[in-house]
């Protein structure tokens, strides 16, 4: 039995246009939720896993599959479904799972033979056996997953073409920010896999780089915070000789012990989500906690710092909140934090958030013909109404924004600071002058956005 499980691309993502920056090689990440099935998947399945993200295959030129699996974030809808069409005219059964066929069940159930909601360690199993026996249900529903049956990821499938292998450590969040998806989908408990697994999983990664998919890896309660030290502890231990980064709050910075442990086990660098200047932004999102204890973000930047971390800073244009020259203030902001590098993204109601339920019934969803528009849902486009932007003004913001934060001097300067502390200036050189190179990819995206829908200049 032949089964491909396929990553299908939005060649509007910026990051897998390796051909247009070069450095972009360092950001195409493995799609782990791949790589899990594959692990769930019994012997008896003869496996390919297809990155689309890596060059479309032939599918033409390939062997017959029995069954087809594929794994879709929104911005992947539309290229699920004509890879979906594809194989459907061959008369290969079809299977969609993940975040988007969890989220519009409806809009994926006409297009594909079956859907899997929810996490898949449940019922993937059943999925294949019913496959075999040609009756395939419509619909599956794996809800939240025993944590400590995930099994270990099959890494070696994907060995090859990426600078970084990923692993999951943790599933969940309780924070339920406006715009995320993750409480929705994978529970406000925050579940932690058993260290000894993922030990042995990170042994299983050939690359020397690795990407901790894990929303929040040290968590938001003092008994997370425990959990993260031994985990950290145990992968030093385990000397596994590997460089990993993670996505964090803030409050990573709070503890010596814990910064000390990350850095000894590896950690090169965390994804921080600062999202607002204002407190009053920060209010909107439902992000209150960047706000307890009347943080000092500078200093907290800088405590993470001193343990040779590297820190990204995500930021959010176009909330309510927002006027005329929130792109520049969002550079400046983030450059006095001090962080290594800043991700600006739009302001985008993904379906399932608290955000989207809110920009629909105020009837501000503006790309709204799905699921054509599904494509622009990737953080980088304009795709709503905001309350003091109009869609160019708030484009005009991204690029002063990025072109602020990304500037010749700015990087020099970022690049000195790093080599005095000595904090990887290779890896934030590379970082920055991917961002910068992606200034320019972006900008001729934006020209075809507006082409395409009309939009003058303000
Ligand atoms: C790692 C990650 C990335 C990596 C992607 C790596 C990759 N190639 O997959 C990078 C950094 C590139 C990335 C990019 C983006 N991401 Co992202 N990302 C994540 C993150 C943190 C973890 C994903 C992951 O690996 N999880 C671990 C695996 C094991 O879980 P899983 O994917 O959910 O898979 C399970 C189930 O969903 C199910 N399943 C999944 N696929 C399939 C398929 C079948 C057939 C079956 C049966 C089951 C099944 O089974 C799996 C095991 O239980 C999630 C948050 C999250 N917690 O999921 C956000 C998340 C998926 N990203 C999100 C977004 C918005 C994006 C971007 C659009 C914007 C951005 N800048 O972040 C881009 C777009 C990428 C694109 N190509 O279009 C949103 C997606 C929401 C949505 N509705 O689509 C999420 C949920 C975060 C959020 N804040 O809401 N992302
Ligand atoms: S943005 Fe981060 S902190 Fe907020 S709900 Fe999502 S994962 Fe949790």
């Amino acid at each position: 039995m032949r089964l491909y499980l396929i990553n299908p691309s939005n060649s509007l993502v910026s990051i897998v246009k390796i051909k247009e920056s070069r450095w972009n090689r360092y950001r195409v990440w493995k799609p782990l939720s791949l790589m899990v099935l594959a692990g769930l998947t019994p012997p008896e399945w003869e496996i390919s896993i297809l990155d689309e993200n890596l060059g479309t295959p032939d599918y033409r030129a390939m062997p017959r599959p029995d069954l087809v699996g594929i794994t879709a974030f929104t911005s992947q809808a539309n290229r699920a479904y004509e890879v979906a069409a594809h194989f459907r005219r061959l008369g290969v059964p079809v299977v969609m799972g993940g975040i988007h066929a969890t989220m519009c069940l409806d809009e994926v159930m006409e297009r594909v033979d079956s859907v899997v909601t929810g996490e898949a360690e449940g019922i993937w199993p059943q999925v294949l056996e019913d496959a075999r026996h040609g009756s395939l249900k419509r619909r599956y529903d794996g809800g939240l997953a025993e944590i400590n049956d995930v099994p270990l990821s099959s890494h070696d499938l994907l060995a090859t073409g990426y600078a970084f292998g990923a692993i999951q450590t943790t599933r969940g969040c309780p924070l339920n920010c406006t715009f995320c998806s993750v409480t929705a989908f994978n529970g406000a408990q925050y579940r932690h896999r058993p260290i000894a697994d993922v030990v042995r999983e990170f042994h299983s990664i050939r690359e020397k780089h690795v990407l901790v998919v894990d929303d929040n890896l040290i968590g938001t309660r003092p008994e997370h915070m425990a959990r993260a030290k031994e985990l950290f502890r145990a992968i030093a231990q385990a000397n596994l000789r590997k460089q990993w980064v993670a996505q964090a709050t803030i409050n990573f910075a709070d503890d010596e012990e814990l910064l000390s442990l990350a850095a000894k086990a590896g950690c090169s660098g965390v994804f921080i989500g600062f999202e607002s200047p204002a407190p009053e932004g920060l209010l909107e999102l439902g992000k209150k906690f960047n706000l307890l204890k009347g943080r000092d973000f500078r200093a907290s930047v800088r405590r993470i710092q001193r343990h040779k971390i590297l820190v990204a800073g995500s930021f959010i244009i176009g909330l309510d909140i927002d006027e005329p020259g929130i792109g520049k203030r969002i550079a400046e902001v983030a450059s006095q934090y001090g962080v290594d590098n800043l991700s600006a993204l739009f302001l985008t109601p993904l379906p399932g958030t608290r955000l989207w339920d809110q920009m629909k019934s105020e009837d501000r969803i503006l790309l709204d013909a799905f699921p054509e528009d599904w494509q622009y849902y990737t953080l980088t486009f304009p795709v709503a109404r905001y309350k003091h932007l109009s869609l160019d003004g708030i484009i005009q913001e991204m690029i002063s924004c990025n072109g602020n934060f990304y500037s010749m001097s700015r990087i020099l300067r970022r690049i000195c600071s790093n080599l005095w502390q000595r904090r990887k200036p290779l890896i934030s050189l590379v970082g920055n002058l991917s961002y910068r190179g992606n200034i320019r990819v972006a900008c001729k995206a934006y020209a075809e956005f507006k082409r395409q829908r009309g939009i003058r200049h303000d």
